[in-house]
């Protein structure tokens, strides 16, 4: 073992006793430095885990294909190991924690083996941010370390602060393929079976354990485990809010600055949103990217919400990314990044779906000879970049601001083809937390519910790391705290169909229209007519220079029948009663409202009177 470079003594003794447990072949702490970086890269470019890209095309940044079997977060092997079956509510996998531990202890027991056991320090959010949180992972997998340091600021200067504090988030994760003495190694090592891998949390103790994946979310523990699992956690206890929100800052001609944050379920653009370009007609307007998944919120000194990114790179879906969708996320990959499951051309570079022309012939991401006519996809549908977002062109220039940034509004979306309009806000904060706890998209499988509509509150579905009824509680109660500025809240949906079954509206860069209706009314210099679901901008009240967008097509998108807001309503008595008592009242207070509201509109509401 190399000497720790760190005199904290809870830190040593705990690594000590997870090397003692897992036995590494040896154990490297990690100075996050970028001659460490290289080396490692190099290193895994020998064991065959990363094919270096040709620097001409993209400088300094590799390729990595996950065993076929490794691909996606798994959510039916990810565990809250709260008290009781209750604390973690009917929408987690609960285990229980004394038995979950006793599991660990035997399948961590030698489970690095042949390995080196590398001790990550990482903080999530800027350096010494009052929001900002340190934690550790251990790992015996040097692509999460490579991968580690592009998404969470890492190495030495992370222990420099923390010091002999012993405030830090301990995170264990081991691919779960301990190496026998002289057995040759994979280029993506994992266990064999779904079945065999865990990711744990530990609430109560605000720790976490994964084994047995090398991938994304199940591995790279600062992002979905700490920073909205555990983070979630603790934010209930501590007062603050940790979300499934991209932050973007959204400049006016006029030079003010409003800051957004907005939650939406998978397949609905967010990233595209987090980077959004202003089109033509609204020139003057600037978008400001400050995060693009997850954002950690706390009451500044003067009551506004200070929201910061705790993460400091982009681990985007890379299907369906090109100049036409984010020219701003292509922008981001030029150059430093990490690329896993996409599509090998035969000169060096990347390819994936939705890119652009395919090339007449590459390497697909099981390490096959592929060719647009293969009739099979050559990049995975999750295949993903890992970049760092300070190569995004339009980062906020506040975007690693210790102070956080002010939000103004919380913005909720869903993937809807009927009933719900491009745009409303809520009444007032309740109705907004109502909105946000009822959101989702729509749903193939009948099974899904009355409405087919497959919820996803507040997009926290998979991350919440407690009853999601009670995190619904503690937003209400955030509501009701003395000396909070309270941003408004609204929600969009970008994906209403019309009569002939396409998408009726353009999205993309268009939605920042919407955005602009948003931040007039956070200020006060935009009309909005009452709605049975909430307030909404007319024809005129939003700005359509440069679009083509008649108010027949508008009021298309904006009309609401009556009897699908009836069936909602009904659709969120059967959603509500899965979580008994734990539903705040509030909630069951503001269903009974839209109902009422439903009942006593006519059979299509519309702004067109
Ligand atoms: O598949 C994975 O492991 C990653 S999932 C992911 C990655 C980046 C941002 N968001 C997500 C998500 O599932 O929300
Ligand atoms: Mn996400």
């Amino acid at each position: 073992m190399t000497t720790p470079p760190t005199k904290n003594a809870k830190l040593i003794a705990w690594v000590n006793e997870i090397a003692a447990l897992c036995e590494p072949q040896d154990v490297h702490w990690c100075d996050g430095s970028q001659e460490e970086y290289d080396h490692l890269c190099a290193q895994m470019v020998a064991s065959g885990t990363f094919v270096r890209l040709n620097p001409a095309k993209r400088p300094n940044s590799y390729l990595a294909r996950s065993h076929p079997s490794d691909v996606a977060r798994v959510e039916e092997r990810t565990f809250i190991c709260s008290k009781s079956k209750e604390e973690a509510g009917p929408t987690n996998n609960w285990a229980s924690p004394d038995e979950m531990r006793a599991t660990l202890r035997k399948i961590y027991k030698g489970c690095m083996r042949g390995r080196t056991m590398y001790v990550i320090p990482f903080s999530m959010g800027p350096l010494g941010s009052p929001i900002a949180k340190i934690g550790f992972e251990i790992t015996d997998s040097p692509y999460v370390v490579a991968n580690m340091r592009i998404m969470t600021r890492m190495g030495k200067a992370v222990l420099e602060v923390l010091g002999d504090s012993p405030g830090y988030i301990p995170c264990i994760h081991s691919v779960g393929a301990p190496l026998a003495p002289g057995q040759k190694d994979v280029p993506w090592p994992c266990a064999p079976s779904i079945a065999d891998k865990y990711i744990v949390h530990f609430p109560d103790t605000y720790e976490i354990w994964s084994y047995g994946s090398g991938y994304g979310g199940n591995a790279l523990l600062g992002k979905k485990c700490l920073a909205l699992r555990i983070a979630s956690c603790m934010a209930r206890d501590q007062g603050w809010l940790a979300e499934h929100m991209l932050i973007l800052g959204l400049e006016s001609p006029t030079g003010e600055k409003t800051y957004v944050a907005a939650a939406f379920p998978s397949a609905c653009g967010k990233t595209n949103l987090a980077m959004i370009l202003p089109p033509q007609g609204l020139e003057g307007w600037k978008a400001l990217t400050v995060g693009d998944d997850i954002a950690w919120i706390k009451p500044g000194p003067d009551g506004t919400l200070r929201a910061i990114n705790p993460e400091a790179g982009f681990f985007g879906v890379a299907p369906g990314t090109s100049y036409d969708s984010n020219p701003m996320a292509m922008e981001s990959i030029k150059a430093n990044t990490i690329f896993t499951n996409v599509v090998l051309t035969d000169d060096g570079d990347i390819w994936w779906e939705g890119m652009g022309p395919a090339p007449a012939h590459g390497i697909d991401w099981q390490g096959n000879d592929w060719t647009p006519e293969a009739g099979r996809v050559g990049a995975h549908a999750n295949a993903r970049f890992t970049a760092p977002a300070v190569q995004c062109p339009t980062i906020d220039p506040q975007w690693e601001d210790p102070a956080g940034v002010p939000i103004s509004a919380f913005i909720f979306g869903g993937r809807l083809s009927k009933t719900f309009p491009l745009v409303y806000q809520a009444f007032d904060w309740n109705s907004g937390v109502f909105m946000a706890a009822t959101m989702g998209s729509e749903a193939t499988a009948a099974a899904i519910g009355v409405s087919g509509i497959r919820r996803d509150p507040f997009a926290m579905l998979p991350f919440a790391g407690y009853n999601m009824a009670d995190y619904w509680g503690h937003w209400v109660r955030y509501g009701a705290r003395a000396g909070i500025k309270l941003p408004q809240i609204f929600r969009v949906n970008w994906f209403r169909k019309n009569a002939d079954g396409k998408f009726a509206w353009p999205g993309y860069g268009q939605n920042m229209r919407v955005l602009q209706w948003i931040v007039d009314r956070v200020h006060g210099h935009a009309d909005a007519a009452e709605s049975p679901f909430g307030l909404m901008p007319r024809y005129e009240d939003l700005n359509w220079k440069g679009l083509d967008f008649s108010k027949e097509q508008f009021l298309g998108i904006m009309d609401i029948v009556r009897d699908g807001v009836i069936e909602e309503a009904a659709a969120i008595d059967e959603y509500f009663g899965k979580f008994g008592n734990h539903l705040p009242p509030e909630l069951e207070v503001e269903r009974k409202k839209l109902q009422k509201r439903a009942e006593s509109a006519p059979e299509t509401w519309s702004l067109g009177g």
